[in-house]
């Protein structure tokens, strides 16, 4: 993947989706730059060939709630990875550090414990102008690297399973 644009990446590398199930999960704080994101997320998993029925879309109230939203999906829909989205701008407080230290745990467990990937998506920014940059702005969009890399890591655990 690129570092400096997120939606910029070698197509020929990205395995079909066509068989894939994804559940997104998505935080409503900051939505016009998390709407983006998810927005990103499925134009790129469909543009690999994910079906649209496919696409499962859940929304949790902030970034904090993601990994127990993408839980949910784990425990109850049949997807093959989940992608968290969500977007935590730093403040005045330490609120932001907490969060990020929440979720960013959250989701590590979450892929270990069910064995299959929760691709963070989590765009974590001193101020809403990177926020934009990296939500289809001058940066590319997260949600689109976080889709090729949902693809990527279901397409790397049925290499083992075949
Ligand atoms: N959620 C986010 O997704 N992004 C944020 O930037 C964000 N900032 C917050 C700042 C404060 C002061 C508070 C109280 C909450 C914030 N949240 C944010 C919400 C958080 O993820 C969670 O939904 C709430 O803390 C649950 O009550």
């Amino acid at each position: 993947m690129a570092t400096k644009d997120l939606s910029q990446y070698d197509i020929s590398s990205v395995p079909s989706a066509e068989s894939m199930q994804f559940g997104i999960v998505v935080a409503e704080w900051n939505f016009d730059i998390t709407s983006a994101l998810a927005n990103g997320a499925i134009s790129t998993l469909k543009k690999h060939g994910a079906q649209e029925n496919n696409i499962l879309l859940k929304y949790v109230p902030g970034s904090f709630e993601l990994p127990l939203g993408a839980q949910y999906f784990a425990e109850m829909e049949n997807v093959d990875a989940v992608i968290l989205l969500g977007c935590v701008i730093q403040g005045e407080t330490r609120h932001f550090d907490y969060i990020c230290q929440g979720v960013t745990k959250g989701t590590v467990d979450l892929n270990l414990k069910y064995n299959k990937p929760f691709v963070f998506g989590i765009l974590t920014t001193n101020n809403e102008q990177q926020a934009i940059d990296r939500a289809g702005g001058k940066h590319g969009n997260k949600g689109d690297e976080a889709a090729v890399t949902a693809i990527k890591m279901v397409h790397l655990k049925n290499s083992f399973l075949s």
